[in-house]
C-alpha cells in the first residue's frame, strides 16, 4: 500500500509529501500523570515563602511538600500557617541534602511528576502547567525553567552580570559536552516524572548546590529526555544569596561533573554517580 499523498496546493510546483514517510519517528504516546508534587526545599525562606504559594496554579491539582534545612528564621512556622506538607531537618544539611529529603518524600507521596521550585520567589510558578503538560505530552522527561529568553531580559529582571556570564559559559559548556539544548543549565525550577528519579542516583550526590549539576548530568547520561520553557523571574537580596566564592566552587566542581560525564560516556571510567539507581 502506498502511504497517503498530499498534494500542492495548485500554483506550488513540484512538491508532494508522503505522509506514511513523515510519520516514520514515532512520539511516545502520552502519560497519565495522576498526581503533581510541587517540593520546595527552604531555607531561610520566611519573608517569601507566602508570595511563591500564593504564586501557584491549582490547574492541574497539586500538593505541595515543604523541606526546611533547619533555617534560622521563621520559615517552619510559615509552612505551617499556610498549612503545608512540611518536613523539618534536625540539622543544616545544606541544599543537595535537602532536595534529597524532597525526591525521597515525594516518590513515598506517590508522585508521578516531581516539580522542584526554591520558595524564595524568584520564578514565575505561572508556568507549572506548561512544565506538566509537556511530560504529560511525553515530549520531555525532564523540565527546567529557563530563566535566559535573551541578555537584555535577563539583566533588566535583576540577575547580576557577572551571574550571567557565568551562568552562559557554563551552559554552553555543558550543552556542548553533553549534547543537550538547555538555555539555562543552573535553573531553580525543575520538573521530573518518576522514572526519573527512581534511576538517578541521587541519594549519593553532593549536599552541596552542585547537587542540581549532578543530576542534570546524570539524567543526561541515563538517556533521559531534558527540555525547557521560559520563565519570568526576579532578583532581590531574599531571592539570591549565593556570594561570588561559593559560585566559583560551584561552577568548577560543575565543570567536574561535566569531565566525569565524558569520561563515562567515552568508555574510560564510569563514575558510580552515573550507574542507574534501578
Ligand atoms: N538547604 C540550604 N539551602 C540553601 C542554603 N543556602 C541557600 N539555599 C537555598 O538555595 C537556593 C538557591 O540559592 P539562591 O541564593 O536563591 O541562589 P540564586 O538565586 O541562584 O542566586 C535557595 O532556594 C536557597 O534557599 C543552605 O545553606 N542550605
Ligand atoms: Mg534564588
Amino acid at each position: 500500500m502506498r502511504g497517503r499523498r498530499i498534494r500542492p496546493e495548485p500554483g506550488v510546483r513540484g512538491l508532494s509529501l508522503d505522509v506514511e514517510q513523515m510519520t516514520l519517528v514515532r512520539e511516545p504516546a502520552p502519560r497519565t500523570i495522576r498526581k503533581v508534587v510541587v517540593v520546595l526545599p527552604a531555607y531561610r525562606a520566611a519573608k517569601t515563602l507566602e508570595a511563591t504559594v500564593r504564586a501557584i496554579p491549582r490547574d492541574p491539582p497539586v500538593e505541595l511538600l515543604l523541606v526546611d534545612d533547619k533555617s534560622p528564621d521563621d520559615t517552619l512556622q510559615a509552612a505551617q500557617r499556610l498549612g503545608i506538607r512540611t518536613i523539618a531537618h534536625d540539622r543544616n544539611t545544606g541544599y543537595g541534602g535537602n532536595q534529597k529529603t524532597c525526591y525521597r518524600a515525594a516518590l513515598e507521596m506517590g508522585a508521578d511528576v516531581v516539580v522542584m521550585l526554591h520558595p524564595d520567589y524568584q520564578y514565575d510558578p505561572r508556568v507549572i502547567p506548561a512544565m506538566v503538560e509537556i511530560l504529560r505530552l511525553n515530549i520531555a522527561d525532564v523540565v527546567t525553567g529557563n530563566r535566559i529568553r535573551n541578555r537584555q531580559d535577563a539583566l533588566r529582571c535583576g540577575m547580576p552580570v557577572w551571574k550571567y556570564f557565568a551562568n552562559r559559559f557554563l551552559t554552553i559548556f555543558e550543552n556542548v559536552f553533553m549534547a543537550q539544548n538547555l538555555g539555562d543549565f543552573h535553573s531553580g525550577m525543575r520538573a521530573y516524572v518518576r522514572e526519573v528519579l527512581e534511576a538517578v542516583p541521587f541519594e549519593a550526590n553532593s549536599d552541596d548546590f552542585v547537587f542540581d549539576s549532578q543530576f542534570l548530568a546524570q539524567a543526561a547520561f541515563l538517556g533521559f529526555r531534558i527540555s525547557d520553557v521560559p520563565v519570568p523571574c526576579r532578583y532581590f537580596h531574599e531571592a539570591s544569596s549565593i556570594n561570588f566564592k561559593r559560585s566559583m566552587r560551584y561552577g568548577l566542581l560543575t565543570v567536574w561533573t561535566v569531565l566525569l560525564f565524558l569520561l563515562g560516556k567515552l568508555g574510560l571510567y564510569r563514575h558510580p554517580m552515573f550507574r542507574k539507581r534501578l
